[in-house]
């Protein structure tokens, strides 16, 4: 529902896993945009920051069927940012929960979307974040040909949550051009389903829990921190990562792309891919004493081998425009270490190592 207020269009938009880093940045992008109105939901509630910039929050369990699809009661949303997830570490943990998460959340989400789609007698937007988990390259041999890859090779992922991201990008395609297809009488509207697979990110100012690509936002922080870092993954690890606001400005960039311009459902976006060893180098030019090691947890260091170097991402710059904002150097140079400066100057060590652990 698009609502009017003194003749600006505001749109209503649903943002799942708002308390996580992604869901964070985005309700900041948005906000700065201005003519959103913003609901958050998660499982706990996001900082007082985030929460002053939405218009209400729902807390709750993304698998919770009832409570899912009473959201926006009455009021149906434009666009829905589904972004809630358990991720590929955690998932190892936990598969089970990771799938009723990951899987069962994200089919409640299309049903919502569906009903509202309805309701509203147009598509709702579902801007659904999956990641390069999908992928699954079978040794370092086949890694290194396979390249910068495209979003129909090697879709064999060895994890619980690249498995069901996978599915679920099949199940948004379905609910957008299936769903109910051999029904005598339909007369409802299906949403419009849309998927970046995202890269590891890097944010400075939150770091990520349960990932693998964990190791990169960690050592940042360590070494702005001037603490040392013992990395699991060999030095030269190489997948592809991103800076935090480019992953928000994607899923924005995308959710606003002319339905008529894009050619396919589910887009690779791509930043820059350094190795693990050429992350620490440039770390050290900025923080002369940092130290990193590395002590390498074998299943974790599979899933980084299982996903591939690099990402082609020629359809979402050919459909939408994607082009990152900040390349390996500059993403350092200019958003990431003069943020997390000075944010460990001015609180001190407020993301605590611990919490690098337990990861
Ligand atoms: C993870 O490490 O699981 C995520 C991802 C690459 O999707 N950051």
């Amino acid at each position: 529902m698009r609502l009017r207020v003194v003749g600006i269009v505001v749109r209503r938009v649903l943002i799942t896993g708002v308390a996580g880093e992604v869901g964070s940045s985005l309700v900041e992008y948005l906000s700065r945009a201005g003519g959103y109105s913003i609901t958050g939901f998660d499982l706990r509630k996001p900082s007082k920051e985030i929460e002053e910039l939405c218009s209400s929050i729902a807390v709750g369990d993304i698998a919770d069927a009832t409570l899912v699809s009473s959201l926006g009661d009455g009021l149906p949303y434009d666009t829905i940012f589904h972004l809630a997830g358990i991720l590929s570490s955690g998932g190892e943990r936990a598969p089970l929960k990771a799938h009723e998460v990951n899987v069962s959340g994200t089919l409640n989400i299309l049903e919502l979307s569906r009903k509202h789609s309805t309701a509203l007698g147009r598509p709702v937007k579902v801007i659904f974040t999956s990641t390069i988990a999908v992928y699954g390259v079978s040794s370092i041999s086949q890694k290194r040909s396979a390249g910068r890859v495209r979003e129909a090779e090697c879709l064999t992922p060895i994890t619980m949550y690249g498995a069901n991201k996978l599915y679920c990008e099949s199940l948004g395609r379905y609910y957008s051009e299936n769903f109910g297809m051999l029904e005598q009488r339909n007369d409802g509207v299906r949403p419009d389903f849309r998927a970046v697979r995202f890269p590891g990110l890097l944010s400075a100012h939150t770091l990520p829990t349960g990932g693998t690509s964990d190791y990169a936002p960690e050592m940042v922080h360590a070494a702005a921190q001037g603490v040392s870092y013992s990395c699991f993954v060999r030095p030269d690890s190489r997948i592809p990562f991103m800076m935090m606001p480019d992953a928000a400005r994607a899923l924005v960039m995308l959710s606003e792309a002319d339905a008529t311009r894009l050619t396919q459902r589910v887009y690779n976006v791509g930043g820059f891919a350094p190795s693990a060893r050429e992350i620490g180098v440039l770390l050290s030019e900025f923080f002369p004493s940092t130290t990193i090691t590395y002590e390498v947890h074998p299943s974790r260091q599979a899933i980084v081998d299982s996903w591939p170097e690099d990402v082609d991402d020629s359809a979402a710059r050919r459909d939408f425009g994607w082009e990152p904002l900040y390349s390996f150097e500059s993403g350092f140079a200019d958003y990431l270490l003069p943020a997390v400066r000075a944010r460990y100057a001015a609180s001190g060590s407020e993301i605590s190592l611990y919490r690098m652990a337990a990861n």
